[in-house]
């Protein structure tokens, strides 16, 4: 069904074809149809990024309400060819959301899916109910809607499926999107921030396709559940290898790594060197300079590429694990406004683990062919953590695998303390708030923990797990109260 990078019996029989090898005159019979991947020459459909829509609430009532429809879809991926996807108000993903701190909002999810499904804000400080788990279903026809007052700095977060074990498949038909939090302080900031022109979101995925190309393929074998999910076909807001025009000056994109589970290692083909200057949950406290950005799934950052005097290059954003090109930019327009990063970003709050009152450890491993935590497996009836509120805690994550892992937390934010036994370890890029941590095999961090606000029971438990999707939904997750 899929196309493999290794060489089955029917591609030997199509290579001896193609080469010649058959002993014909090396006509031009190859290509034309037939055999066992007819649309292996489908061409990709050329054209500009898509740049989801930006959307703010409608207000009823003094709450500010987005409507949102989850829908089956078809969507053109390679030219000529619909491709049969699920879609947020769209083809393939869904708008972008935009929230102000402060502002009471009401995420209205309807569901019209032939099967039930779920949506999780990703990064969202929200009660234990209104986050959007397995926990809180979506019936097919039904609408639910996830209403809170937004009590968390700027940053740029996301919304996909939470379902129990089905949270890969969902995501991996096209049921995610962006959400970018405002507030003053960021505002006041000299950055980008005309989307679209140089705010640019950039939802970064791979996948696999059917044959004929009509469906996304997702059918992992069991060394793909354990060792990732990679696709073949890498994409950007749903495009394959599209094009940016680029202003000359300061360009900001917000890049999510919304694979299932693959790891990117990204830079620019002519090795520009941007500067980072968000991670997942807030501004970095000053922009960190780099050629490459190792972002792991679930994960986001923003960086900041100075395109002044280039007018008239071309570059890619290329992914070197796997050596794919996500996007062609050609700096061809001339600014129409400039901005200058500022060398302070934000002021973020001391880290201080002396304030810890416990360790919490936690073990990423397989226990009896299952992935883990603490050896054991997610069970939406067992709560495995009772976290007290308002108290500073370490979360010891140990990665006792020789495979990369990461571990998210849901309702909170973290700080990365140490990485393999010491704080010298921790990023540059990591030590703003953060709610997803990388740990490549045998890795070993921790992270300064609070919970705040809202206290939960067993009926909405939040939940922490590794973000690669296909081990989420496998067993390694976890689920904590706060009490
Ligand atoms: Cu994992």
């Amino acid at each position: 069904m899929k196309r493999r990078t290794f060489i089955t019996m029917s591609s030997i029989t199509a290579l001896w074809v193609l080469t010649g090898c058959g002993g014909g005159s090396g006509g031009d019979n190859g290509m034309s149809g037939g055999g066992d991947n007819p649309s292996d020459d489908t061409p990709v459909k050329k054209g500009t990024l898509p740049i989801p829509e930006l959307i703010k609430g409608t207000e009823r009532s003094g709450v500010n309400h987005y409507d949102l429809n989850i829908v089956e879809a078809e969507h053109e991926f390679f030219e000529g060819v619909k491709t049969n996807t699920y879609a947020i108000d769209s083809t393939y993903l869904g708008p972008t959301l935009l929230l102000e701190n402060g502002e009471d909002v009401s995420l209205n999810f309807s569901n019209r899916l032939q099967e039930e499904t779920t949506m999780h804000g990703h990064g969202m400080h929200v009660p234990g109910n209104m986050d959007g788990t397995a926990h809180q279903p979506i019936a097919v026809g039904a609408t639910w809607s996830a209403q809170y007052s937004v009590d968390q700095n700027a940053c740029t977060n996301w919304y996909h499926p939470h379902y129990m074990h089905k949270t890969a498949p969902h995501v991996y038909q096209g049921l995610a999107g962006m959400i970018i939090i405002e507030d003053d302080e960021i505002k006041a900031l000299d950055l980008p921030n005309r989307y679209g022109i140089d705010d640019i979101p950039l939802v970064l995925q791979d996948r696999f396709f059917s044959a004929d190309k009509t469906r996304l393929d997702y059918s992992p074998s069991t060394m793909e559940l354990r060792m990732g999910y990679v696709g073949n076909v890498f994409i950007a807001n749903g495009a394959i290898n599209p094009t940016f025009e680029a202003e000359d000056k300061e360009i900001r994109f917000r890049v999510l790594n919304g694979s299932n589970s693959t790891v990117y290692d990204l830079g620019f083909s002519n090795d520009i060197v941007f500067k980072q200057i968000g991670g997942d949950n807030s501004l970095l406290e000053s922009p960190v300079s780099m050629s490459r950005l190792v972002l792991s799934p679930g994960e986001r950052a923003e960086i900041v590429v100075d395109l002044t005097d280039e007018k008239g290059s071309s570059f890619t954003l290329h992914e070197y694990r796997n050596d794919q090109t996500f996007l062609t930019i050609n700096v061809s327009n001339d600014a129409t406004e400039f901005t200058a990063v500022p060398s302070t970003l934000a002021a973020l709050e001391p880290v201080d683990a002396s304030l810890a009152v416990r360790t919490r450890p936690f073990t990423l491993e397989m226990t009896g062919g299952i992935f883990t935590i603490n050896r054991r497996e997610m069970d939406m009836m067992f709560i495995n953590e009772t976290v007290p509120l308002g108290d500073v805690e370490i979360w010891d994550v140990t990665n006792k695998m020789g495979m990369d892992h990461n571990f998210h937390i849901h309702a909170t934010h973290f700080r990365v303390i140490e990485r393999n036994g010491s704080a010298a370890n921790v990023r540059n890029n990591e030590k703003g708030y953060k709610d997803v941590v990388y740990l490549q095999g045998n890795e070993r961090v921790k992270l300064l923990v609070k919970m705040t606000d809202y206290t939960t029971d067993a009926s909405a438990p939040y939940m922490y797990h590794c973000h690669f999707l296909e081990h989420e939904d496998n067993g390694m997750m976890g689920q904590f109260i706060v009490v």
